[in-house]
């Protein structure tokens, strides 16, 4: 797959470019084309001409059976959406099969279908007032889109999250500029051919690659004419992120980073919170905000707990790669941080040798520690790589404690078998989302996001719609 920019309703990869690299062996595979300044100018531009014209004049419906179409076309090249999500990230094909390119298609028909049960608001109001103001009148409260909106997504789950921030754009009326991460260009460039052949507007979803700090992300971001910014990354890239749309007050939904927690009351059905962990901790090798880095287990339960962790993630077999040698190396630096810090090492800690082209690529071990103080860098810090560490507690509250004890707050998996306790304990969890007995079961309806610095706003479901599009109240004096 060619990866192209997307503007104004044409491909094009001119301008610079850089090498985009396999990460399951090492490999040159392709050439990306970094947006210019100019370049995100005229999808600036472009996305505010189609507003100006035949998407800003499409209705609900007609939105809505663009959606539609989108997700049909997706659906029809299925297989090259999950080569292309597989090359770029090297993930294991049945996760781009089962999770990231069905939940693309899901995007959009949620919200296809969700444009319809948006209620519309009216208030008969009768009003003392002041200054002439009294009266009877009837308000009524229609939403309407925010105009050019920025979205830039992560590597991770490259469709998966570039299209849950473009499905509800594009639903709500706006117009899209789209910047995937510079590791993963392949996918966002298929969605954009099926967007073409889809029909919509030229201009209606504009699509530039590059990089961030202080190239396409950053012109994109500080763009005077984006009216809102729809960002998934790093919290530190959203505060430069934040720095950079002050200037022009730009509003923007922030899905940051994790160091989700796990807690293992000592009555939990152990079989399933051991699957749920592993599951947590080691699906596409950590690289999930949503993965597991701190279990929090109860004392009678944590040896027996610890050592079957450890055999587990010591059998995993057929994961993929880190995305990049640089993020290799950062979670490589974190298994060495956590021998310093003083931690035993129950499973992995290293670099697995396979004895073909994979050892060129950029595989770590699935890793399993204890025996850190919750002060220590290891267990404060987001490695967004397969390791958990694994600490004991006493009490509810103490759980707790050490669960909120961190400046994230994304999401988190209580393992119980006392409802009365998973009700009691859910609410006092400092984070968006809270699982219990089961991990990303996710209903698109539901509010996703985090709470301290893994986010700012929610989305999903009419979440999404509410950020994406602004209440304007009409008031008539009858
Ligand atoms: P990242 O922040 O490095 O990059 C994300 C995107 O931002 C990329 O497209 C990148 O090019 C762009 N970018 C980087 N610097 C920029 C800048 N100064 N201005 C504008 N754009 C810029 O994140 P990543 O390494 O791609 O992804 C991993 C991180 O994302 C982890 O911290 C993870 O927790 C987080 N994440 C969060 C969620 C969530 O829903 N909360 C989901 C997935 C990933
Ligand atoms: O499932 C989702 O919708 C979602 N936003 C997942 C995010 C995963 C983060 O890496």
């Amino acid at each position: 797959m060619k990866a192209e920019h997307y503007v104004g309703g044409a491909f094009r990869s001119d301008g610079p470019s850089f090498a985009l690299i396999d990460p399951r062996d090492g490999s040159e595979r392709g050439v990306v084309p970094e947006a210019t300044r100019e370049i995100v100018d005229e999808a600036v531009t472009a996305a505010r001409s189609a507003l100006r014209g035949a998407w800003g004049a499409a209705d609900a419906a007609r939105r809505a059976t663009a959606l539609r179409r989108i997700a049909d076309g997706i659906e029809a090249r299925f297989d090259a959406f999950v080569d292309a999500e597989v090359a770029d990230t090297g993930k294991p094909r049945e996760l781009a099969a089962t999770v990231d390119v069905p939940r693309a298609i899901g995007n959009f028909r949620a919200y296809a279908d969700l444009l319809y049960g948006r209620p519309e608001r009216a208030y008969t109001t009768s009003v003392p007032g002041w200054s002439g103001g009294a009266g009877e009148a009837l308000n009524y409260t229609v939403r309407r889109p925010l105009g050019v909106v920025a979205i830039i997504s992560p590597w991770n789950l490259p469709l998966l999250l570039l299209t849950w921030k473009v499905a509800p754009a594009l639903a709500a009326g706006n117009a899209v500029v789209a910047k995937p991460s510079e590791e993963t260009p392949s996918t966002a460039t298929l969605l954009a051919h099926v967007i073409d052949a889809a029909g919509l507007p030229s201009g209606a979803f504009n699509l530039v690659h590059g990089h961030g700090a202080d190239a396409a992300g950053a012109f994109l971001t500080g763009h005077p004419g984006v009216d809102a910014i729809a960002f998934t990354g790093e919290s530190a890239t959203g505060a430069a992120i934040m720095r950079n749309a002050a200037d022009h007050v730009t509003p923007v939904s922030f899905e940051l980073g994790g160091k989700n927690p796990a807690i293992v009351f000592a009555d939990a059905d152990l079989e399933a919170a051991l699957d749920g962990t592993v599951r947590s901790s080691f699906t596409h090798s950590g690289q999930i905000c949503l993965c597991t880095e701190r279990v929090y287990v109860e004392r009678p339960v944590f040896d027996d707990f610890v050592r079957e962790l450890g055999k587990r993630a010591g059998g995993l077999a057929g994961y993929g790669p880190m995305i990049s040698a640089e993020h290799r190396d950062k979670v490589l630096s974190y298994y060495r941080l956590a021998e310093e810090e003083g931690a035993a090492f129950v499973a992995g800690g290293g670099v697995p040798e396979f004895g073909d082209e994979r050892d060129g690529g950029f595989y770590v071990e699935p890793t399993v520690i204890t025996g850190l103080p919750e002060s220590a860098r290891t267990v404060k810090e987001e490695v967004f790589g397969p390791i958990c560490h694994v600490a004991p507690f006493d009490t509810e509250d103490e759980a707790l404690g050490l669960a909120n004890d961190s400046p994230y707050g994304l999401a988190s998996a209580l393992w119980t078998r006392d409802l009365s306790r998973a009700h009691r304990v859910a609410p006092r969890v400092e984070t968006g989302i809270v699982w219990v007995n089961c991990w990303n079961l996710r209903d698109l309806r539901t509010p996703f996001g985090g709470v301290k610095a893994s986010g700012i706003g929610r989305e999903g479901g009419e979440y999404s719609l509410d950020f994406f599009s602004e209440p304007v109240n009409v008031c008539i004096q009858i």
